[in-house]
């Protein structure tokens, strides 16, 4: 699966407000958005051509676009975020969606769907059921994904302390290779797969993103570094600090296709 190109957002003026379980500190809004245009770069340098919406002060979360849509084979699928300070950033991205999809979907009330949920891995797609994404959400993206041959499986992730949504756990790195984070490993749901495991304590790096042949991931993490390059995979080490603060990882600041 390789991707010519990305849709991102800005942190905007009010990103200090939003939500947030982690007990890390404010963010800082300038060096959020230095981090955000260093992840733009990094972005492009994979081969990418970026799409930068406009900074939305109505949304604090809006930066992190990845839970309003998921874009998968020629198929567009707007989400249904489970948060309802959420909800209007779907409206939001609906026109830069519909500008690069012929067909476009939605989930419908009463799923709900966050992409941070969703973890495609090749032809298969892990969906998290999770504090975000409930069963009927899951459900129904599952249905739409069928009808593009992508079959998917349901990984119930609630209850797992600190992990706001399956892809801050794991990550698809190419292949059958997935990298799972320890509240993940040995879960059945898994079986088959060849599992890189996130050293203990790393955890946060688990969200990572394959990127035309490269893993962007959080910088600090120097084990699990090591251990892609084991694999012969290029780590491009990101720092990620700011969207740390508010629980978001590396693969929600933008939507790949
Ligand atoms: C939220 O709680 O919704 C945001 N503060 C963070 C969303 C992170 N999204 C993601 O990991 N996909």
């Amino acid at each position: 699966m390789s991707f010519a190109r990305a849709i991102v957002r800005p942190p905007c003026a009010t990103f200090a407000d939003g939500l947030t379980a982690a007990d890390l500190g404010t963010p800082d809004l300038a060096l959020a958005r230095a981090q955000h245009e260093a992840y733009v770069r990094a972005l492009e340098a994979c081969g990418l051509e970026v799409t930068r919406l406009p900074a939305d002060d109505r949304f604090p979360d809006s930066t992190f676009v990845e839970d309003t849509a998921v874009l998968a084979r020629s198929l567009a699928v707007l989400c249904r975020p489970g948060a309802p300070s959420r909800a209007g950033e779907v409206e939001a991205i609906r026109g830069a969606v519909e500008a690069a999809f012929a067909e476009v979907v939605a989930i419908v009330d009463p799923g709900t769907v966050d992409g941070g949920d969703v973890c495609e891995a090749g032809s298969h797609v892990f969906i998290g059921v999770s504090e975000r994404t409930n069963d009927a959400g899951a459900r129904q993206l599952a249905a739409h994904l069928s009808t593009r041959g992508l079959s998917s499986s349901l990984v119930d992730v609630r209850g797992i302390p600190g992990l706001l949504h399956l892809k801050s756990g794991i990550a698809w790195l190419g292949g059958r290779t997935l990298a799972l984070s320890a509240p993940f490993a040995g879960r059945p749901e898994f079986a088959g797969w060849d599992v890189l495991r996130v050293p203990d304590g790393e955890d946060y790096a688990a969200n990572a993103v394959l990127v035309n042949g490269r893993v962007l991931v959080a910088s600090g993490f120097p084990r699990f570094e090591a251990l892609l390059r084991s694999r012969g995979l290029a780590p491009v080490p990101l720092d990620m600090s700011e969207f740390r603060k508010l629980d978001g990882g590396l693969s929600c600041l933008s939507l790949r296709f």
